[in-house]
């Protein structure tokens, strides 16, 4: 693995204290991988790494909605921009969010940054900004104070075009007017989302527009209510994380409601259970069902730390079985699925970061060869393709969606390096 060529794509997608996920493709600064892409920053440029952070945080909303997508400067090689999105925000954004990683981020870059006095300034500064952002999970997305927050966009879970999501994604309309891709322009189509796909993702853009981004509205009337469990899952181990960092900087009295959210989610969690599956499931809100489909999703309950040691153990066995089922691991959809596809984007290809919070899962439970296992054939990917692309073929190990990709070379500093 060549780790300069890690750091250099770090290099190469940086427009001035925001890193894009690739050149093209993803022009403006996405929420979940700039989280993932400080991890890899910090690993050499660590004021580079939290400039990433603060970055990001200058685009919450005062609500505490920490946008999907920052889009900082113009661009015409993405759709749909910040006028489709129609949000009135000090930096043009998406309206909605995406998997809650910053905290986790935040708390590693600190462990990692040892002395660091101004390491510890940076993370006192972004704190109160981390704790509105949890805050904003648990109220605007949780309005019945379930335990389980909802997503109301596939794009807010990160995994856009889950099979888990066909389903929900069926209720909703299409939408009416013409629209021009760009994304079909720089990578092959049978990697990509279906039309049929992004005729909804639109419509929901809209929806949520014609509501004024409104929680109550969009709970009352969105076609898509979603739990998505990578969220969840995702969401209650960064607030662990974030726990620690207020008992760490004296900020006290968010602890008792973060700690109230944790008890919540632990407690609700078992409903989306499965016995059958040996896995947590994703729920449709709206149908009232839980969606069987097996994603790598469905494993991120073990990084959340939400499973008991029974499920854990079953777990286990299952990502043996997973890792098993294809050349190359892990594939997002679980390869004995009629939905798998190896190549197209989430429904069957390997994702970097989904691995190592897999692993760190798994290693958190005590199945450190496992861990080890899931580490080492991600590593595989990274060789056989020859370079840190978007995601992997999980059949061929071929480097598919984007190059030169920032989140992929951030974790193999991060996490495959060493
Ligand atoms: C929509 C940037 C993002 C990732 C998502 C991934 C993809 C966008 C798109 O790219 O989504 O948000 O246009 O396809 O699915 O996880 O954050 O890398």
């Amino acid at each position: 693995m060549d780790l300069d060529a890690a750091r250099a794509i770090l290099r190469q997608n940086d427009l001035g204290g925001y890193t894009v996920p690739t050149r093209g493709l993803y022009p403006f600064q996405w929420n979940w991988d700039s989280a993932i892409t400080a991890l890899g920053w910090h690993c050499f440029d660590e004021a580079r790494a939290w400039r990433e952070a603060r970055k990001m945080f200058s685009g919450q909303w005062d609500n505490g909605l920490l946008p999907h997508i920052l889009f900082h400067d113009e661009s015409d090689s993405y759709f749909p921009g910040s006028d489709i999105w129609g949000a009135e925000s000090r930096i043009p954004s998406s309206t909605i969010s995406q998997p809650p990683v910053w905290a986790l981020a935040v708390a590693l870059m600190l462990e990692r940054s040892g002395t660091g006095a101004s390491a510890r300034a940076e993370a006192r500064e972004l704190l109160p900004k981390l704790v509105d952002h949890h805050r904003w999970w648990f109220r605007d997305r949780d309005l019945g104070n379930s335990g389980l927050v909802e997503t109301y966009h596939p794009w807010e879970s990160g995994m856009d075009n889950s099979p888990a999501w066909d389903g929900p994604l069926a209720n909703v309309p299409q939408v009416e007017w013409e629209y021009q891709r760009r994304d079909l322009s720089h990578v092959d189509p049978a990697q990509r989302p279906s039309r049929r796909e992004y005729d909804r993702y639109l419509y929901l853009i809209e929806f949520l527009k014609n509501n004024e981004f409104d929680p109550h509205r969009l709970s009352a009337a969105s076609p898509y209510r979603v739990v998505d469990i990578a969220t969840v899952s995702i969401l209650h181990r960064a607030t662990r994380e974030l726990v620690g960092l207020c008992q760490q900087f004296d900020f006290e009295s968010a602890i008792p409601e973060l700690e109230a959210a944790l008890a919540r989610t632990q407690e609700a969690v078992g409903d989306c259970w499965s016995e059958e599956h040996r896995c947590f499931l994703n729920r449709d809100k709206l149908a009232g069902a839980l969606l069987r489909e097996r994603t790598t999703a469905t494993l991120l309950p073990l990084f959340g730390l939400l499973a008991d040691e029974r499920q854990a153990g079953q777990m286990a066995a299952l990502v043996e079985e997973w890792l098993a089922a294809s050349r190359f691991s892990l594939a997002s959809t679980h390869p004995e699925s009629p939905r798998y596809e190896p190549e197209r984007y989430w429904r069957g290809p390997v994702w970097l970061h989904i691995n190592w919070m897999i692993a760190e899962g798994l290693r958190a439970y005590g199945y450190d060869g496992l861990a080890g296992q899931v580490r080492a054939e991600t590593r595989e990917c990274v060789e056989e393709a020859g370079g840190y692309f978007e995601y992997y073929c999980s059949k061929t190990g071929k480097g598919c969606g984007g190059g030169d990709f920032s989140w992929t070379a951030a974790v193999a500093l991060f996490w495959l390096a060493g």
